[in-house]
């Protein structure tokens, strides 16, 4: 548990389930949301979870991404992400800048 912010609003950002204590995933999660607000870091990001470096993102890809931002990386929520930004079951560059919006 992190008790230390630097201002109130901080804390009820972190704080996703409004139970006054920010968990270690609502942590992570507040920091990556931040991170990929930045069109830059969106595509280190990008390049980072691409592991096989083709340029896209598979499901695999991205069931692995969303674990290590801690946020819901079952089949059907990565299923629903995948529909609602790619039309052909690959995430490029824009449909992460899109993805990622959405977080
Ligand atoms: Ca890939």
């Amino acid at each position: 548990m992190i008790s230390k912010f630097t201002k109130p609003s901080d804390f009820e950002e972190y704080d996703t389930n409004k139970d006054r204590i920010v968990t270690k995933p609502e942590f992570v999660r507040a920091m990556y949301k931040r991170y990929l607000r930045n069109p830059d870091d969106i595509e280190s990001a990008l390049k980072t979870f691409d592991t096989d470096n083709s340029g896209y993102l598979n499901k695999e890809e991205l069931t692995a991404a969303m674990k290590k931002m801690c946020m819901d990386h079952s089949s059907e929520n990565i299923q629903k992400i995948i529909t609602s930004v790619s039309k052909d079951d690959q995430i490029d560059y824009k449909d992460f800048v899109k993805a990622a919006m959405k977080l």
